[in-house]
């Protein structure tokens, strides 16, 4: 089956491995988040992109959620001792990653060819595909002053209420090559359990990538990143409820008014389905091991079914 997954980062990279386990990862194509995008040591990092990768490749950290398992720190140790930038964590082997990356777009690569290198040096068949290779860079607004998403999320531990989301550079950039084609040919169309403001909110920026999604003749579908009405991390339970009013099904599927038609919602979150607007799938949502990631993929790619 040929599956388009648009994805944030941690959420959305534990839900791909369940897509690839569920369907053939020939037939998966991963559109990420990009706005999270930052310059960190002269490197540049794409933590999205780089979650997708390493959870796909098996060699992500399944705890901390972001980066790889057995890393070291002993570059970051001297780089703080020196006296450099040391807010943002990159670990030894991770640091590999950023080093080739960062050589290939000074030597005038685009994102997606380096990270089509890269997915395919790290053994993987699903595609991996950056929304745009351009610069959409993530701002938050709050009342304590505007940052950028990693300024406000890490720095700052996204403690600051978000009164907007701005995306630089959203009005200009282009989807990456193969992003219309991938969901022109899709039979499906899923949106992963990620944050919708700041890890899809993103992708969406890219007007050419909203109107395909408004102009589908294939399902798609949302997964919601809530259970309880509760992230089960991060802010996006507390951006649903500043933002939308609120934190039930229908204030996650008004996020992707006109552009889902059915939405994955936790049995927590069972009771409060009605007014929903688009087709709920009610199942266990919690992605804990890689049965439980499996079977919330198969209740979302089973849409098809429904078509
Ligand atoms: N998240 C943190 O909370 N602290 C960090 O120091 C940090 C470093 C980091 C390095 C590489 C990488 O790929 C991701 C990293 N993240 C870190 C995660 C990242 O900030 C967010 O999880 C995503 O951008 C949100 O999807």
């Amino acid at each position: 089956m040929k599956v388009v997954v648009l994805s944030g980062g941690v959420g959305g990279a534990r839900f791909l491995r369940g897509v690839v386990d569920a369907v053939d990862p020939a037939g998966v194509t991963a559109v990420v988040n990009v706005g999270d995008d930052l310059e960190v040591l002269g490197l540049s990092v794409s933590p999205d992109l780089d979650s997708v990768l390493y959870a796909l490749a098996g060699l992500a950290d399944e705890e901390r959620g972001w980066g790889r398992a057995d890393e070291t720190w002993n570059a970051l140790a001297t780089v703080e001792a020196l006296g450099g930038e040391a807010w943002f964590r990159l670990g030894d082997r991770d640091l590999g990653l950023h080093v080739v990356r960062t050589q290939a777009l000074r030597g005038g690569e685009s994102l997606s060819t380096v990270t089509n290198r890269l997915t395919a040096a790290l053994g993987l068949e699903a595609t991996v595909l950056p929304a745009t290779d351009e610069s959409l860079r993530t701002w938050l607004d709050t009342p304590n002053g505007s940052f950028d998403f990693q300024h406000w999320f890490v720095a700052r531990a996204h403690r600051d209420p978000v009164d907007r989301v701005r995306f630089e550079g959203a009005a200009s950039a282009r989807p990456a090559p193969g992003v219309l084609e991938a969901l022109h040919h899709a039979e499906l169309i899923l949106i992963a359990p990620s944050n919708p403001f700041v890890s899809i909110g993103p992708i969406l920026a890219v007007e050419r990538i909203r109107s395909a999604l408004e102009r589908r003749r294939v399902p798609c579908v949302a997964v919601s990143p809530l259970i309880g009405g509760e992230a089960v991390k991060g802010p996006a339970g507390a951006m649903l409820h500043r933002l939308e009013g609120g934190t039930t099904p229908a204030h996650v599927a008004q996020c992707y008014a006109g552009l889902i038609d059915a939405l994955v919602v936790d049995e927590a979150d069972a009771h409060q389905i009605d007014a929903v607007g688009v087709r709920p799938i009610v199942t266990k949502t919690l992605m804990r091991d890689a049965a439980s990631r499996r079977a919330l993929a198969e209740a979302a790619l089973d849409a098809v079914a429904f078509a």
